[in-house]
């Protein structure tokens, strides 16, 4: 497993010498976890799919034999196709069932998936099969509208190492079918057995807050601790029946507890293929779903619908909200209108996450963003010059533990900047800390907009307007919006001759569109300026630019 071990930063031995004796690392992994499920809970449903996608038009239900066994038949399609032991794999896929075989598969194989969103285009897709060298790519054949074959067409062209893209759905184009690949050949067993529990286990993709987003190396060890501490947390059972509403790959509804956790627990994965309450709430209903995670305007989308009359939801036990930062106001409707408890929860894909318990009082629950999930998660709050500031006071959040990561994988240069000499994570929050231990979280001081849980990083998007032959200049900030929380206004300064016509909004908004970024990171807005406010120092003084497009927000 050279290659995928070249890019990661390990647990100094002394840290995974004391994760290991307090019990948090206990030697598991992903696959034999699956392994263990399937012994104990055979004939129990794992993932249900009611279909009605691009992948698969009916609907699926999986008991956790079904699962294990397609995992293997998927594992020793995919060695007999090549891949190996610490390939990286790009898996694009929608809320389908196939996620999990594909996923599974790879964890016994030892390659590592890497877990882009649907909403990713060529820019987001290009990059991360060049960077991670991958050797294959999966994705559904069309969804919403986007024909993935053909995106995957462009970045097998332009990628030598990428050898295999695989289609789950009906027509694969020129590419192989994924339901064409399992098979019953050798397992890992015969190519130099499964992944250890320390290996890497996937890569997952940063929010980020620079010009390109970074990835994120998760051990079997450290994220299954972190799937237990989950599990336990949310009071997660066999019978628990947790609904996947935002998309499967992201941190949040994988881990926290999400579906892994969810598996672990031995408890049913119910796929929800739209959000939409209109969707979302007969499933709840008929699947008699107990919990789920939402980011904060889907949880208001709901909270409205049911107080318009629609029912359905009255099975769920438990609310996580978290992704991004939650009204006092709307948490506090959470229990009269949907009947059920709410969880904050203020997690990363870099690792801390941290949950509101389902015994707190109701006032921390609706007021604060949780305490960490293990005793031995280090948490610092500190001022500019890394000082650490008293309970009350507002600074910035560093953080270490037995699910943290140390380094991003393969950077180096971001590495010197994201982490402290003693391995401190720099989340780039701006939290307090209660005496009770909560967090809650006042702001940001890395350079990101947090579209409702949807994170874009200013930088990434600057880069894409300067490519514009108009633009001299641009400068991506937030606004604030109440349904999203912040949106993104891109600050614009004309080359001197464009002046004279210079070009709209609109067309500056195609651009971007064009260039392959995924919609959400297309500027809500654009503003064209003479030229931009600086601090003392002469920077773009994003701060100025963030007051001055909320001010003419509320002057209208
Ligand atoms: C989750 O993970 P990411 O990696 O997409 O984003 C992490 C960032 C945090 O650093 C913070 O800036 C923001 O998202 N965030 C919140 C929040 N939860 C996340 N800001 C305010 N309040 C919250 N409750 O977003 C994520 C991962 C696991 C569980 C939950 C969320």
């Amino acid at each position: 497993m050279e290659t995928a071990r070249a890019g990661f930063t390990p647990y100094p031995a002394e840290f995974a010498e004391r994760y290991r004796a307090a019990g948090y690392w206990r030697g598991e992994t992903f696959g034999r976890m699956l392994r263990e499920r399937a012994a104990e809970h055979g004939g129990r449903i794992a993932v249900v799919d009611p279909g009605g996608h691009g992948v698969a038009a009916t609907e699926r239900r999986w008991t956790y034999a079904e699962l294990d066994r397609r995992a293997d038949r998927m594992a020793a399609g995919l060695l007999a196709r090549g891949i190996r032991a610490g390939d990286r794999v790009v898996v694009q896929l929608p809320n389908a069932a196939e996620f999990f075989e594909v996923v599974f598969a790879l964890f016994r194989i030892g390659a590592l998936p890497v877990f882009a969103l649907p909403a990713h285009r060529y820019a987001e897709i290009g990059y991360f099969c060049s960077f991670t060298g991958a050797a294959a790519y999966v994705v559904p054949a069309v969804e919403g509208g986007f024909d993935y074959r053909e995106l995957g067409s462009r970045v097998r062209a332009e990628n030598p190492a990428l050898r295999l893209v695989l289609v789950a759905g009906e027509d694969p184009g020129e590419h192989v079918r994924l339901a064409d690949v399992p098979c019953d050949g050798p397992g890992p067993e015969a190519f130099g057995g499964e992944p250890g529990p320390e290996d890497v286990a996937f890569l997952q993709l940063s929010g980020g807050s620079t010009g390109v987003p970074k990835l994120i190396p998760r051990t079997h060890d450290d994220y299954i601790y972190s799937l237990r501490g989950s599990v336990e947390l949310c009071g997660q059972d066999p019978d628990s029946v947790y609904l996947c509403v935002l998309p499967a790959a992201h941190n949040f509804p994988l881990s926290s507890p999400g579906s892994l956790g969810t598996l672990y627990a031995g408890g049913r994965v119910v796929l929800c293929p739209q959000p939409a309450p209109e969707t979302a709430f007969p499933l709840i209903e008929r699947e008699g779903v107990t919990i789920t995670g939402l980011v904060p305007p889907l949880a208001l989308l709901w909270l409205d619908a049911a107080e318009r009359g629609v029912r359905g939801y009255e099975s769920l036990e438990v609310l996580l909200v978290g992704g991004a930062k939650f009204s006092e106001e709307a948490a506090r409707r959470v229990r009269p209108v949907l009947g059920c408890t709410l969880q904050q929860v203020f997690g990363m894909a870099e690792g801390l996450v941290n949950y509101t318990r389902l015994d707190d009082p109701e006032e921390l629950v609706t007021t604060t963003q949780g305490r960490p999930i293990s005793p031995d998660d280090e948490v610092r709050v500190v001022d500019d010059q890394d000082r650490d500031l008293p309970d009350g006071a507002t600074g910035h959040l560093l953080t270490r533990g037995p699910y943290t990561i140390r380094g991003y994988w393969n950077a180096p240069g971001h590495n010197a900047d994201s982490f402290t000499a003693d391995g401190f994570y720099r989340t780039g929050d701006l939290v307090r800390r209660t005496p009770t231990g909560h967090l809650v979280v006042e702001g940001r001081a890395k350079d990101q907009i947090n579209r409702g849980g949807e994170k874009v990083a200013a930088e990434e998007i600057e880069n894409h307007l300067l490519a514009h032959p108009a633009v001299h200049d641009a400068a991506v900030v937030s606004m604030p919006d109440p349904y999203l929380g912040e949106r993104t206004c891109a600050y614009v300064v004309l080359r001197a001759e464009s002046r004279e016509q210079p070009p709209k909004s609109v067309e500056l908004k195609r651009f971007v569109r064009q260039r392959g970024l995924a919609e959400y990171k297309v500027p809500d807005r654009v503003e064209f300026v003479a030229a931009f406010p600086a601090t003392g120092i002469g920077k773009v003084s994003k701060k100025e630019l963030r007051a001055a497009i909320a001010a003419s927000l509320t002057t209208g």
